[in-house]
């Protein structure tokens, strides 16, 4: 049977490689094995660190910034080419429906490219002029230099887009790169590493191991002493697992971490734009991204049928073949991670929550029946202080409050350990400005959700991470800035 199956390998120092080990990836909505897929050891994550560091004494060292911005806009080129099987893998590793991964999901990743070639090119660092008391002036100069090799660890929800944007700023700024994608998703970023390698990249700058995160290849890269910076984007747990390998050096580290997302609907919003936008908050890629709404606030005097309107959008939602085009809901990445959520939706109960829809597993037809299916789940009736209402799900559900006034929303709101995002509806712009600076939270949206410009700053308050990714604060994370200063006369 196994030779049926794609073999995954990993691509360290400009050439695929293969393993001694190896496990299976399944495809979430069947539940079929797909892949088998390396399982790097110790030895295989020592040679890629070990390619890495030596790429950066190679032709790479000489490439000044805007040459690498202008190879970033050729491998958003290239990427475009390979646009359907960038698509059709991701897919493959995680059953996402076809139109918001064509239309949506890979085009960013692909811009995320051109966004940080436009970033470099901007990016100038202000001189300052020193009076010597002896006369005449010295010249201070701020410069990046690379870190080294950066140690990229990544998540499943969104493979390609949060890989790419940490591996286009990375590579900008001239460094050395190591990937270890999610276990659940290694497909897309064996392709980019491929891709930019036809595309000119040098053998070693952008490297890809493969396997699982604690006492695997994730923690083998993050530990490995010659990885000079650690990019992370995943569970907060594993974030503190990371932080600790990271001070062993010390090595700088960036965390993007889970989320508790509240969305604030006030009754003079407008009540079709903000029902359309919460419920794509809430189920947008099966409620598997960190910016998902789980928790949602709505003013009394619409409370009951904003519920039911919520309610009716919900049901329209299409469950199906991912490949289709009318498809608008996809399975949970895994078996686990469906019985992770199915035991939220139970417990939720037991706690008392009123199920406004869905509440288990969905039947699918017998060609999907194996997938790992979850049924949109809305509930009320819950205690601020219930499960559901400050764990972090990670599944195609969310909790409905009533509330009455501003402060007291804003109180609920920050009644979180995690600050990631949050959403406010309302057409009275000074209450949104208001609540949006009191919200403890990295991003605020008014009047929309999810709109992500890469020059502004991303990253979130609390448990939910540190650090600021996006535009110029991610070019200072992935460099060393060094000050020359030049006495002149
Ligand atoms: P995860 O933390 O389980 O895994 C992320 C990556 O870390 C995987 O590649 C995994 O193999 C690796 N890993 C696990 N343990 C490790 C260890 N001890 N050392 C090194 N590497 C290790 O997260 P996930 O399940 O892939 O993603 C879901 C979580 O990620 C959710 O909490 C979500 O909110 C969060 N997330 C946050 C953001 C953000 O931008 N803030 C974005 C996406 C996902
Ligand atoms: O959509 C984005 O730009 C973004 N950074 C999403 C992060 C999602 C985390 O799961």
């Amino acid at each position: 049977m196994m030779q049926n199956f794609d073999v995954i390998s990993c691509f360290i120092g400009g050439n695929s490689e293969q393993g001694g080990n190896y496990f299976e990836k399944r495809y979430p909505a069947t539940g079929e094995v797909v892949a088998k897929v390396v399982e790097s050891d110790q030895a295989q994550v020592d040679r890629a660190v070990d390619a890495a560091r030596k790429a950066l004494s190679g032709p790479w060292k000489n490439t000044t910034m805007i040459e690498r911005a202008a190879f970033l806009e050729r491998l958003a080129d290239e990427l475009e080419e390979h646009i359907d099987e960038l698509v059709a893998e991701e897919i493959k590793d995680t059953g996402k429906p076809i139109t918001a991964t064509r239309n949506v999901e890979i085009p960013r990743a692909i811009a995320n490219f051109r966004a940080f070639a436009a970033i470099a090119r901007e990016d100038h660092l202000k001189p300052f002029q020193t009076s010597m008391l002896a006369g005449g002036v010295a010249d201070n100069m701020v410069l990046r230099q690379p870190i080294g090799v950066i140690g990229i660890v990544a998540p499943w929800n969104l493979p390609l887009l949060l890989l790419t944007w940490k591996v286009a700023p990375a590579l900008v700024c001239g460094n050395t790169i190591v990937v270890k994608p999610s276990e659940h998703s290694p497909r897309t970023a064996v392709l980019l590493a491929k891709i930019a390698h036809q595309a000119g990249l040098p053998d070693g700058v952008l490297n890809v191991v493969h396997g699982h995160g604690a006492d695997a290849a994730g923690s083998f890269l993050v530990s490995h002493p010659d990885v000079g910076a650690i990019t992370f984007t995943g569970e907060t747990r594993t974030g503190e697992a990371i932080m600790k390998a990271a001070a062993m050096g010390p090595r700088p580290v960036s965390l993007e971490l889970g989320g508790k997302n509240a969305a604030v609907i006030f009754d003079d919003a407008d009540f079709d734009a903000a029902a359309a936008g919460t419920v794509r908050s809430m189920f947008d890629n099966c409620g598997q991204v960190c910016l998902t709404t789980e928790r949602i606030f709505v003013h009394r005097k619409i409370f009951a049928p904003f519920v039911e309107r919520l309610a009716d959008l919900t049901k329209k939602l299409q469950p199906g073949d991912p490949r289709l085009a009318a498809t608008t809901l996809g399975p949970a990445i895994s078996d686990i991670q469906r019985d992770k959520v199915l035991g939220f939706y139970r417990r939720a109960e037991q706690e008392g929550a009123q199920v406004v829809t869905g509440g288990g597993a969905l039947q699918m037809p017998a060609s999907l029946a194996d997938g790992y299916w979850l049924a949109p789940t809305i509930w009320t009736g819950l205690p601020d202080d219930a499960e559901v209402c400050q764990r972090e799900v990670f599944g195609p559900c969310g909790h409905i409050s009533v509330f009455d006034d501003d402060d007291e929303v804003v109180t609920r709101v920050n009644n979180s350990s995690y600050g990631l995002a949050s959403t406010v509806w309302t057409k009275n712009m000074k209450r949104a400005r208001k609540v949006a600076m009191e919200i403890e939270a990295g991003t605020v949206w008014v009047n929309c959700w999810r709109v992500r410009d890469e020059r502004a700053a991303f990253g979130g308050f609390k448990r939910s991470g540190i650090g600021r990714e996006g535009g110029t604060w991610s070019l200072d994370f992935y460099s060393e800035l060094k000050t020359v200063c030049a006495y002149t006369s």
